[in-house]
């Protein structure tokens, strides 16, 4: 069995990864959404959804809400309620893609009223963001354009820019704001903010506290994504990341599942940048359920960043510059692939079991008979889905 080092344990000991509340309720196709027994009702229940995959790994202390889905009447309830159950209240959402004003944009629009609206739905996300003791604001724009010349793309990066900026100065000292870029979908000729290049040049014109938040699902097949994790973590605005894995499009499936070697090269410069275990980089999921369970799906997927972690923690650094220096190609590679090619799912049982988890929280999860217990508990309500 390989081991791992006592320094590569207290790494993995310090990793912490955002869930989605999202993640918890119903999600679908535009074909179907298909419905759990079970399925949260409310940001109550999906906090205690979420809570459980920390309970079972030790992986999952803070969870993301997104507004307005995960509006109540009483943060400091919500905040109470993550507390108790042993969690905290982390990244807040803003969304302005389901508003019909939003139609033909909102941080971008020519109407001043609806960009006024869209402005004053973040300041509202800040002042939630106080309530619930949240650092980050997290901003996805769903704008463009479908066809050439429907739109003067320039006049919209400029507002852009004066929205962010009316956005950035209400943030409170502790704050940051992390603009998410995504190259298509809704639009499908331009999109406002489509790579990491346009929103690390709107946040670089913002200041320190705005920084980029890179979702593996966002980019063309191919992109090459550890090299901009790189780039960023060089630049030092890489503020998050938003797990999840692809086949075609942005497919929100579970992170390592399409691609772990994907996943590998990612954190393998995550790890060479200083982003692990760095403050000033999030590591978040942002994945839907669809067909599978959700608690055991998101416990999955927890635990495939930090297997996958393990394993990049495993590069022998100074073989690999040794071999880099010497240009020795295949050698080089070679030592990465002994790293990505290592099982370590046998030490990582072991040394939870040494921290009183589960050796194998799926199967601890499964035998727990949770699942069922929501199911005869939740019955009645709406339950959860975009949109609530
Ligand atoms: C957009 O596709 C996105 O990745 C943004 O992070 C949204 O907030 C999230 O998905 C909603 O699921
Ligand atoms: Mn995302």
């Amino acid at each position: 069995m390989t081991t791992l080092s006592h320094d590569i344990l207290t790494q993995l000991e310090g990793q912490a990864i955002e869930l989605p509340s999202w993640a918890f309720g119903n999600s679908g196709t535009r074909f179907r959404v298909f419905a759990t027994a079970g399925t949260p009702r409310d940001p109550f229940e999906k906090i205690a959804d979420a809570a459980e995959v920390n309970r079972y790994t030790a992986l999952a202390p803070t969870v993301a809400l997104h507004i307005p889905w995960d509006k109540v009447d009483d943060y400091a309830a919500l905040r109470r309620h993550a507390e108790d159950l042993g969690v905290q209240l982390g990244t807040v959402n803003s969304n302005t893609f389901q508003d019909e004003d939003y139609k033909f944009g909102a941080l971008t629009h020519h109407d001043e009223a609806i960009r006024r609206k869209a402005i004053d739905h973040h300041l509202e996300c800040i002042d939630i963001m106080h309530e619930t003791g949240s650092r980050d604001l997290k901003i996805w724009l769903a704008e463009g354009s479908n066809y050439p010349g429907q739109n003067d793309m320039r006049g919209r990066q400029d507002r852009l820019q004066d929205s962010l900026q009316q956005i950035y100065a209400r943030l409170g000292d502790a704050q940051r704001l992390v603009l998410e870029y995504k190259f298509f979908e809704p639009s499908f000729y331009h999109t406002d903010v489509p790579d990491w290049g346009t929103s690390y040049a709107q946040v670089a014109a913002l200041g320190d506290k705005a920084m980029v938040c890179l979702d593996t699902g966002h980019h063309a097949p191919g992109t090459n994504i550890e090299f901009i994790v790189m780039q960023l973590l060089r630049l030092g605005k890489l503020g998050s990341f938003d797990f999840n894995s692809r086949f075609y499009a942005d497919d929100d499936l579970i992170v390592g599942s399409a691609d772990p070697f994907q996943l590998f090269r990612i954190l393998t410069e995550v790890v060479r940048g200083g982003g692990l275990n760095n403050p000033d980089v999030a590591f978040m999921l942002d994945q839907c359920h669809n067909i599978e369970d959700k608690i055991p799906g998101q416990i999955r997927s927890v635990l495939n960043v930090q297997e996958m972690t393990a394993r990049a923690l495993l590069i022998d650094r100074d073989a690999l510059d040794a071999a880099q220096q010497a240009n020795d190609v295949l050698g080089a590679n070679g030592i990465l692939m002994d790293a990505f090619y290592t099982d370590v799912r046998p030490a990582l049982a072991e040394w939870r079991e040494s921290r009183g988890l589960p050796a194998d929280p799926m199967a601890a999860f499964a035998a727990s008979g949770h699942l069922q217990k929501i199911a005869d508990e939740r019955v009645g309500g709406t339950q959860a889905g975009w949109g609530a």
